[in-house]
């Protein structure tokens, strides 16, 4: 089982990623690490922090001369602006200088207030901030590695950002995602890039937030990941939970879902032919986003996440209660993003390698890197050789073919 568990709040000392049950012998650099944690301050729109920010990164455990050892690999990525937040943050007893007591309304502030029986904002914020997906992205970038060795690749792309929409059906390919990072906003279209940083600067202006969508596309996914034996063994399910997970993410599409919707069933799905040069099976449309029954299909598969603008304002404005007084107010103000679509997408790439990494594994299995990848390639050599409508059930081994 592959499993990773985060740690750390948002201007503590740093942020702390286990993940357990890596195979041995994947090779691993530190650099293609620190390229993902990279690509995730990408994005026009970005606050301060971004800049001041470094990601400075420490794998602590479970990687020697550039190759995993099975063991569990432990990354630590410091906060920079640490010695800033020392007094405010500190683990010793003590009183902070200033409390926060009027939670900004969409943020997890009041419920987790309540919940945590806190009076300082603060004590949730720090944990519930997006800073820690710094943490998945690193423990993605492993998931990444694994699934290269299935010729596995992911890519993402911003669709949308406020009312800026890409062209539909626009799709990158793994060889675009440099040119799609190259865009302001990690958008593949430069007539919507250019819509999209307008909307920003807009935004910006007046202090306000947006939201919007990021696609992610998983090219050459092994057929067979996920199942339908059981609610929680769904691929699509386990997707759809990974990208609900992300900071500010309300809603997650797979395929042409919201479009297939209001269709006849003849025009939602996607037809199955034969590839006899090839032996296999063949869709020309991917409506069904890779997925069937929760099932990998082979083809490509997609998910679009839908983000809310963010919830901490530059010009707060929405009414909120000083939990102290209990008196109406304005929200606290906190420096912040405009809008953090771009990097959202960058996040999403991470959860989905991590969902498709540990299905593989549990598909395929292996200590090592090399018995996973033999594990596929048997798999896969059976599937050329697997009985087609031609010859029916239990005549393959009579024909000599296994
Ligand atoms: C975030 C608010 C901002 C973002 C932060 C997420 O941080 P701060 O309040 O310190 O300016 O910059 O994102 C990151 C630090 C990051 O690395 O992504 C929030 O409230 O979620």
């Amino acid at each position: 089982m592959l499993r990773f568990l985060t740690a750390g709040e948002s201007h503590g000392r740093a942020l702390v990623v286990i993940v357990e049950g890596l195979p041995a012998g994947l090779p691993i650099t530190i650099d293609e690490i620190r390229v993902e944690l990279a690509r995730r301050r990408l994005g026009y729109g970005r606050g301060p922090r971004m800049r001041v920010e470094r990601d400075e990164i420490v794998v602590v455990s479970g990687v020697r001369h550039g190759r995993t050892l099975g063991s569990p690999v432990a990354i630590e990525i410091a906060n920079t602006e640490w010695p800033k937040w020392e007094r405010e943050m500190s683990p010793e007893p003590g009183e902070p200088e200033r409390i926060l007591t009027a939670p900004r309304p969409g943020h997890a502030d009041l419920a987790g207030m309540e919940k945590y029986g806190f009076v300082d904002a603060r004590d949730v914020l720090e944990r519930a901030s997006a800073r820690e997906t710094a943490a998945r992205v690193a423990a993605g970038a492993l998931a990444k590695a694994l699934l290269a060795r299935l010729g596995t690749e992911i890519v993402s792309h911003v669709v949308a950002i406020g009312a800026a929409t890409s062209p539909s059906g626009l799709r990158p390919r793994p060889e675009d995602l440099a040119a799609v990072d190259a865009s302001a906003v990690r958008c593949f279209d430069a007539a919507a890039t250019d819509a999209m940083v307008a909307e920003v600067k807009a935004a910006a202006q007046q202090g306000d937030s947006l939201g919007g969508v990021a696609e992610v596309v998983a090219y050459g996914v092994p057929v067979g990941l996920g199942s339908y034996v059981q609610w929680d063994r769904r691929l699509d399910g386990l997707i759809a939970q990974a990208l609900m997970s992300i900071p500010a993410v309300k809603a997650v599409e797979v395929g042409d879902a919201i479009a297939i919707a209001s269709r006849r069933g003849s025009e939602a799905h996607d037809a199955i032919f034969w590839d006899a040069s090839r032996l296999t099976y063949r869709r020309e449309t991917s409506r069904a986003g890779g997925i069937e029954g929760g099932v990998s299909t082979g083809g490509l598969v997609i998910a679009r996440a839908v983000m809310k603008p963010l919830a901490t304002l530059n010009r707060p404005v929405l009414a909120t209660v000083d939990v102290v007084t209990k008196k109406s107010t304005l929200s606290f103000k906190e420096r912040t993003d405009v809008t953090a679509v771009p990097a959202m997408g960058v996040i999403a790439e991470a959860m989905v390698a991590f969902v498709l990494a540990s299905e593989a594994l549990r598909k395929f299995g292996g200590d090592s890197v090399a018995e996973f990848v033999r594990n596929r390639d048997s798999f896969v050599a059976a599937l050329g050789s697997a009985p087609s409508a031609a010859e029916p059930p239990g005549t393959a081994a009579r024909s000599g073919q296994r």
